[in-house]
């Protein structure tokens, strides 16, 4: 047998059909599946509309993170369905106040070799043991959940080639930043980033997790640590080397592509308003005055990031001029600052803490100043995610934000002229898992608390024979789902589609026009197809399905875009909005919003192959004929047809 890749090896033991090909559809089975609440909640109503009694994977676990700020009984009224449909299902309930959903995960389930499916994009935040892990939308991860194999396009694996250690000050963001700068956030769906090489080892468990996190962001399908030492004594400390196993890459496994980074050759670096990938060295843009500083959120507020900042502020006062808020990333982070004192000076510098959640990192709560800057610890800096229209949102290591803190401008950590502290591991963390509840026992009934803020999942109507449609909306490149829709305030809508659904592209409305919504539900009245047109890499960012359901809800049933991101083109699919791509830059280019698409025969062109003919008739009577593609399997294009997965 050939010489094999870690995620190949994965992949060929979870393998139920398909060939290991790159870009050749796959299907592999999931052993286990996370949820966190903004997404969970129409996850398992569509385990409900499927009618499944009973999880089948290895461990289900439900997180409540997301949606905690309880402005109202929305949130609630999710956690307490979400607790009871749970135990009724055989999945662990992680209550809220127990921490974020991957961070939870990596200390408490995660393990090396098997596979995870969860509703959240940043799911692979577990390649950091070695586990292949996945973001997909909340109606996959149900189909998992209930034994379903998982469908993906067999990924291509680069190959990141790690050599020497990091400096002081410089940390694994950095790292993940820098291979940002090379990748970019667009054109590499399809993906698969693995770590090998030298510097693996010079890296802890949450310095790994924090790249394979933040991979997320390049698009990827997951990333990958091998598992080695490093990864059973991170296990160990968390009392779970039962399940460690050493994984590496066989020698001479063949990658798509090496790329390699020299990790003594990097400095503080940080991704710039407002895209992930948009990266400078803080050098070139230090001195920034800096109004708040975030450190929190699934990329770093491990306990080994919060001992750093604790020990850099010890003794300090954050600087006048800035606000500082800290959310550990679990209960466990916290208990532990709790107990070793570190929780003291973060109290006596004047850090605001925050629960353990995602908090400021979904818009909910510390929205910026107007023209402020805020330097986060955090992943995404979508323009407008903060909650503050036109935010200038800094992504950076704790190091640089700690540094940050305490002198208000944007600081390289080097330059405070302190030692560094010293980075360990801990031989025990603090286990204490009180706030997983179990399920119930199979069999025993159990009584499902369902508040009038709980809907039902919509259904879609299959499509027409000829589709007849319209332009409703013309956008560029790289429109992310925080675009379509918008979570922050608007986050505890999530159980509730008709009210969610009418901030969808809210960020393009115009004052005293009519709004998105309501001139796509005047289209949809009409009996006519709701047409978005889109640039390249349509649909980047976070996995929510609520960016195909709620666009579904009001009528849109096709998407025209130059290219779509993975986890977005199949929540399309999923709740039967049609994918199609466009050939040329000129067709995005001549195609404007008013302009119609009619699609004649749809059934049978999308049967007959890849290609298929529109006509499109504009706004000044004048006509032409395009071709578009589309990249649907068999199954895919029955299943879009018939009006998405749950019809
Ligand atoms: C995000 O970071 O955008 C989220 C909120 O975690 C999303 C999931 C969601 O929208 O609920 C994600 O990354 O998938
Ligand atoms: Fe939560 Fe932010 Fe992580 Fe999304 S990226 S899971 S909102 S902490």
């Amino acid at each position: 047998m050939a010489a094999m890749t870690v995620i190949q090896k994965i992949l060929a033991a979870h393998l139920v059909e398909g060939e290991l090909k790159p870009g050749s559809e796959i299907k592999i089975r999931i052993d286990q599946t996370l949820c966190q609440d903004a997404t969970g909640t129409m996850a398992f109503l569509e385990l409900e509309a499927m009618g499944v009694d009973r999880v089948r994977t290895d461990v289900s676990v439900q997180y409540v993170d997301h949606n905690t700020n309880q402005m109202g009984p929305e949130n609630q009224n999710d956690h307490l369905y979400l607790q009871s449909i749970c135990s009724a299902k055989g999945v662990v309930f992680s209550r809220p106040g127990n921490g974020i959903c991957h961070q939870v995960h990596l200390e408490r389930f995660g393990a090396p070799g098997r596979t995870l499916l969860g509703s959240d994009s940043h799911t692979p935040t577990n390649g950091g043991i070695g586990m292949l892990a996945i973001g997909a939308g909340g109606l996959d991860v149900a189909v998992a959940m209930a034994g379903g194999p998982f469908k993906l396009a067999c990924p291509r694996v680069i190959g990141v080639r790690l050599s020497g250690r990091l400096s002081p000050w410089v940390a694994g963001k950095d790292v993940i930043l820098k291979l940002l700068s090379i990748l970019g956030s667009k054109g590499n769906v399809d993906t698969a980033v693995e770590y090998f090489g030298p510097g693996v080892t010079t890296l802890s468990v949450p310095e790994r997790a924090t790249m394979c996190n933040m991979g997320a962001e390049l698009g990827v399908t997951s990333s990958l640590f091998p598992s080695d030492r490093q990864t059973q004594a991170y296990l160990r400390a968390q009392g779970r080397e039962a399940c460690w196993q050493a994984l590496l890459a066989d020698a001479g496994a063949a990658y798509d592509r090496v790329i390699d980074i020299d990790l003594a050759a990097l400095e503080p670096l940080v991704a710039c308003p407002s895209n992930p990938a948009n990266v400078k060295t803080v050098r070139e843009v230090a001195g920034i005055p800096v109004a708040q500083v975030v450190i929190g959120s699934c990329t770093n507020s491990s306990y080994r990031d919060l001992c750093l900042v604790a020990d850099v502020l010890a003794g300090n006062v954050v600087h006048a001029g800035v606000s500082l808020a800290i959310a550990p990333g679990s209960r466990q982070v916290l208990q532990m600052l709790s107990r070793d004192g570190r929780l003291g000076h973060l109290i006596a510098a004047g850090a605001r803490l925050l629960e353990s959640a995602c908090g400021p990192c979904i818009g909910q709560g510390f929205s910026p100043a107007d023209n402020t800057v805020t330097v986060r610890s955090f992943n995404r800096n979508f323009s407008g995610r903060t909650g503050s229209k036109n935010d200038q949102c800094y992504l950076v290591s704790p190091e640089t934000a700690v540094a940050t803190a305490l002198t208000g401008v944007l600081t390289d950590p080097r330059t405070l002229g302190r030692e560094y502290p010293a980075r360990k591991m801990p031989r025990a963390f603090q286990v204490d898992d009180r706030l997983l509840v179990q399920p119930a026992p199979a069999g025993q009934s159990v009584e499902i608390v369902r508040k009038e803020t709980i809907g039902e999942p919509p259904r879609c109507s299959p499509l027409a024979e000829d589709v007849d449609g319209a332009v409703l909306l013309k956008v560029g490149d790289k429109i992310t789902t925080d675009h379509i829709m918008p979570a922050g305030a608007y986050l505890k809508y999530r159980s509730n589609i008709p009210r969610y659904a009418q901030v969808v592209f809210e960020c393009f409305n115009e004052p005293g026009k009519p709004s998105f919504a309501q001139r796509a539900s005047a289209l949809r009245d009409s009996g006519r197809a709701g047409v978005i047109l889109a640039g390249e890499s349509y649909g980047q960012g976070s996995s929510r399905e609520h960016a195909a359901i709620c666009p579904m809800f009001l009528g849109i049933r096709v998407i025209l875009a130059l290219s779509i991101e993975r986890i977005h083109a199949a929540n399309l699919v999923n709740f039967g909005i049609l994918p199609l791509l466009l050939k040329e830059r000129a067709d995005y280019a001549r195609l404007e919003a008013g302009d119609s698409l009619r699609l004649e025969h749809l059934p049978a062109q999308l049967r007959a192959g890849t290609a298929l003919t529109a006509r499109v008739l504009r706004a000044d009577g004048t006509e032409f004929a395009m071709t578009l593609t589309h990249a649907l399997s068999g199954e895919d294009v029955e299943m879009v047809l018939k009006g998405g997965r749950l019809a």
